[in-house]
């Protein structure tokens, strides 16, 4: 996402404790706005409105806002939070046979892209990529799939020509 740090690009995180994602989006120039739920497992839309009405959105140069919710496979998906596009992401590590473990209503079964992360792992690992597409594509069939790596880089470029060619 490198092309939208800066100006272009704002994000609303979502964790149940601590500052630390939020820290590293301001690292990377952007601003952030941190959502500590306190122990719930999902944002909502009156969470979400409460964070724009803190942070500045006005300028011309901003493209994207962006809302990291919960990393919870189950509990945001029932809640629209009046977003645009919604992006799952499945990282290498978690294994090729986790979507299925994770059925209606579920991430996968609402989202409209999947991000295949940590695909610099795959030589350290047995995930089938084909495996993980078809499964998602079972529960979900209009599902847009890219396979990245925030580390290398790779495949990002295609993801942010997407997300610009939708949403900028
Ligand atoms: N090797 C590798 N590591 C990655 C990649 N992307 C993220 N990581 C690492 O994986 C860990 C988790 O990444 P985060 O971006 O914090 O994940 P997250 O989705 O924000 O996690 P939560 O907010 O806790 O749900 C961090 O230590 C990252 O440095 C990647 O593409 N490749
Ligand atoms: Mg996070």
């Amino acid at each position: 996402m490198a092309r939208f740090f800066g100006p272009r690009m704002a994000v609303i995180e979502g964790d149940v404790q601590t500052r630390r994602d939020t820290e590293q989006i301001e690292k990377a120039g952007c601003q952030a706005w941190q959502i500590e739920t306190g122990g719930a497992c999902h944002l909502d839309a009156h969470a979400v409105k409460h964070a724009m009405d803190h942070m500045e959105l006005d300028s011309d140069d901003l493209r994207l806002l962006a809302i990291e919710n919960v990393g919870n496979l189950i509990c945001p998906s029932g809640y629209d939070l009046g977003e645009n596009l919604r992006i799952g992401l499945l990282s290498v590590p978690e294994g090729d046979d986790k979507i299925l473990k994770y059925p209606s209503p579920s991430l996968f079964s609402t989202i409209n892209v999947l991000l295949i992360n940590k695909m610099d792992l795959i030589p350290h690992l047995d995930f089938n990529v084909e495996r993980a597409i078809e499964e998602c594509r079972s529960l979900n069939p209009d599902v847009l799939v890219f396979t990245v790596s925030a580390k290398t880089g790779e495949g990002m470029e295609e993801f942010c020509d997407f997300v610009e060619s939708n949403f900028s």
